[in-house]
């Protein structure tokens, strides 16, 4: 379990995440498995993607299946077939964007489950335990992400919230191979966010991540909130940026030096007829492609552009068949992956800047 950082291409950066379920390069994209599953994939097509680790939400997790069954199972790579690395989500999030009847206490969040409405209260300490319980590899801590827009004074009494439950996070006892992630609050308030930041290095975590972001926000919000953040992080530990974002943004936050990204866009924009496309976004259900033979994207090499054509892909989402949506998910995944694999390539080789420009002058061109 350690995080080896290469070489930087001006605050891009090029690294290895070592965890005991294999090698994580980065930058990274970790495809979401919410409740055990990226949507429409099973553990064969995530190999086949080459996905190096994917994300699993223990809000979801602790609803359903619950822990009983999973420990019985052994763990959660064990459950969902999976040996790879797995981060878990904490659960702070979820509570927040999905159960009802929030009640927030000084130790945790009481609610009742988007489910059957039953009462439960998690808490940092409840978090720790159920992901020490899951096995993941990479532990979030339990935070409150603060909703955007907040006032000065609830983004402040927020992060004080965080910074509590990180303090009690960091008292529990994980597995020796779990990896805790202290996670930056603060809204979009500059001292709020450098202290974050300063709090979570003093604590000396095996990792780092940014919350509160792409939560509503524009983009230059997000993008400055990155500029005062990262340069307050150590530079010899991962930084996740929670919860992005397009292709440009990724390609954009790597430039601040991130190197972690989670996000359901390519997987659920596929569900409903978006493809993402060296030339941008394409809607695939669109009247222009029903006799339109060529693949997804001529510049993509994954399995559905060498075999399937946008014609028939359009066919089977507008008949509401689940292959059109496997197919288009295993493409957007893919377009997500060899992303990441570019700019890991383009920061080896010392062109990261000219990556970028001929990335956006190419997606840009393409969209709309
Ligand atoms: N906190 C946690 N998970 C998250 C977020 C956060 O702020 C976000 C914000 N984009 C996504 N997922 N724990
Ligand atoms: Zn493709």
């Amino acid at each position: 379990m350690s995080f080896t950082l290469h070489k930087k291409d001006g605050e891009a950066r090029l690294g290895t995440l070592k965890t005991s379920h294999g090698d994580v390069p980065t930058p990274i994209f970790m495809p979401v498995g919410t409740v055990g599953s990226v949507k429409t994939m099973d553990s064969e097509d995530m190999m086949e993607l080459d996905a190096k680790i994917i994300l699993g939400n223990t809000y979801h997790l602790y609803l359903r299946p619950g822990l009983r069954i999973i420990d019985e199972a052994g763990d959660l790579h064990k459950f969902i077939n999976w040996d790879r690395p797995i981060l878990t989500d904490s659960g702070g999030y979820q509570v927040f964007s999905l159960a009802k009847l929030r009640k927030l206490k000084y130790d945790g969040v009481e609610f009742r489950s988007h489910i059957d409405g039953e009462k439960i209260f998690i808490g940092p300490k409840e978090s720790m335990e159920i992901q020490k319980s899951l096995g993941s590899d990479i532990v979030m801590i339990f935070d409150e992400c603060t909703p955007y827009p907040a006032t000065y004074e609830q983004a402040k009494e927020s992060l004080e919230i965080t910074q509590r439950w990180g303090d009690e996070c960091a008292k529990q006892e994980l597995h020796p191979h779990q990896m805790l992630f202290g996670i930056v609050q603060g809204s979009t308030y500059e001292d709020l966010r450098i202290e974050s930041a300063r709090y979570l290095a003093d604590m000396d975590l095996p990792g780092y991540a940014i919350g509160g972001l792409s939560v509503g926000e524009p983009e230059e919000e997000m993008l400055k909130t990155l500029d005062w953040v990262l340069p307050e992080l150590p530079e010899d530990k991962p930084r996740y940026l929670m919860g992005v974002g397009t292709p440009p943004q990724l390609v954009e936050s790597v430039a601040r030096g991130v190197d972690m990204f989670d996000c359901v866009l390519p997987t659920r924009v596929a569900r409903h007829g978006t493809a993402y496309t060296s030339s941008g976004q394409v809607q695939i259900k669109a009247s222009k492609w029903r006799n339109d033979f060529g693949p997804i994207d001529d510049e993509c090499d994954c399995k559905v552009c060498k075999g399937y054509s946008r014609a028939y892909v359009r066919h089977l989402l507008s008949t509401n068949e689940f292959s059109g949506m496997r197919l288009m998910t295993y493409h957007n995944l893919h377009f997500y992956l060899r992303l990441m694999e570019r700019i890991r390539e383009a920061i080896a080789e010392d062109r990261f800047e000219e990556f970028r420009q001929d990335f956006h002058a190419k997606y840009q061109r393409g969209q709309g």
